[in-house]
């Protein structure tokens, strides 16, 4: 893996290289093929109320997947692109602004988030603990009508206004890979950062799913990381693990039972603010058939992801492995006396099941309490705001 720390002059070698040994592990760990073919599934012809409830279930954004196949044939389809700039995108009132006084100048951004989805959590734990300013714009669920305009269909979507116009980054680690870089290297665009993050899409199963290479990675663009490779690796190995499996033991925890699923979409329009945003049939949807959409799924995400008969001691099992790596380094962070992208993440995601009961017992009954109340007041506090 030293190849991923050699400096280049520019972005683009960077990226082909790491691009290559991406693939390279594609093409060691799945089953290659040349058949490609196999249609993406549309959501048309679903009646309306399978929609929203299935729209409702992608807003924790753990697996609604799992309904499509659980096979594990794989062909590479190998489709490379990247995301490009739009001259324009539709002008949506924010929906609210977060404006830090020492945010970097020139750099002005829109989040097309959930607000209690983990990936949007995660991305605002960033964006707060440096105190870069963002605006908002609360996504509707169910038609999703704010993002019309991007083909990722996912959130959280940020995006960067540019001179010729604006530049979308899409997945939650992608944008903060992309942020840190562009922060690293302040002379640095963003679209030729953007550049280094291609996705290539595959077919799995008969649908097509799409990886985005180097996400995980910041470019360092020829400046000293002033960090060694191994506390690198180390964040990048947290960062995947959060992805990966963290964040599955979520959606389990939090709808375990309907009473549990209703408290939490409950707690989602509170703190959404769905009744400003969302006509109240919308809302109710949302609540009433989200909740009992994720809480049937909950149960084929815990078979899925291997969970315990008791979710909870999962979610603990998981939370104590991050505090107990923390508390051998002797630090207050994984980062050390500093939170890291493993730090921002694991907070990013947790904070997003604050109202549910799941995290009350994850405080009560885990080793994570003390690590999370600190992380909270850092982030509230936007102590990395100088780095900007
Ligand atoms: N890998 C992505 C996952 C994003 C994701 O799954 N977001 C969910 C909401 S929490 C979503 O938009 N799902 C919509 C869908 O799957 O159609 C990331 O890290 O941002």
């Amino acid at each position: 893996m030293s190849v991923l720390f050699r400096r280049f002059p520019n972005y683009g070698k960077f990226t082909t290289q790491l691009l290559f040994k991406d693939v390279e592990k594609q093409l060691i760990f799945k089953h290659v093929s040349t058949n490609t073919a196999g249609n993406v599934k549309s959501p048309r012809g679903f009646i309306k109320l399978s929609l929203v409830g299935l729209s409702v279930g992608a807003l924790v954004g753990t697996g609604f997947s799992i309904h499509k196949n659980n096979k594990t044939t794989t062909h590479i389809i190998n489709e490379e692109t990247t995301i490009p700039p739009l001259k324009e995108i539709p002008k949506i009132p924010p929906t609210r602004k977060m404006v830090y006084p020492g945010s970097p100048q020139g750099l002005k951004l829109t989040l097309y988030q959930y607000q209690t989805c983990p990936f949007c959590c995660k991305v605002r734990a960033y964006l707060d603990y440096y105190g870069i300013s963002y605006d908002v714009v609360e996504v509707d669920a169910v038609l999703r009508q704010s993002i019309k305009w991007s083909p990722y269909k996912k959130v959280p979507i940020l995006v960067a206004e540019i001179e010729e116009g604006y530049q979308p980054m899409n997945d939650s680690s992608m944008i903060i890979s992309a942020l840190q870089s562009y922060l690293q290297d302040k002379g640095g665009s963003i679209t030729e950062i953007v550049k280094c993050y291609p996705s290539i899409s595959y077919e799995e199963d008969g649908s097509k799913k799409v990886d985005i290479m180097n996400k995980y990675f910041i470019m360092y663009n020829g400046i000293n990381p002033n960090r060694t490779k191994e506390e690198m690796e180390e964040e990048r190995k947290w960062r995947k693990w959060v992805d990966g499996v963290l964040v599955h033991t979520l959606s389990p925890n939090v709808y375990r039972t309907p009473e549990q699923a209703f408290q939490a979409f409950n707690w989602f329009s509170d703190t959404g603010e769905w009744d400003k945003h969302f006509p109240a049939w919308e809302r109710y949807m949302m609540v009433y058939v989200g909740a009992v959409a994720m809480w049937l799924i909950s149960k084929r995400l815990k078979a899925k992801y291997n969970l315990k008969e008791d979710v909870r001691l999962s979610l603990y099992d998981e939370c104590n492995k991050f505090a107990k790596a923390i508390h051998l380094k002797g630090t207050s962070f994984m980062g050390g006396n500093e939170p890291n992208l493993a730090d921002l993440s694991v907070y990013g995601v947790l904070s997003s099941i604050e109202g549910c009961d799941a995290f009350r017992d994850l405080l009560e009954y885990s080793k994570i309490k003390n690590w999370y109340l600190l992380m909270k007041d850092t982030v509230q506090n936007h102590r990395g705001m100088s780095f900007g």
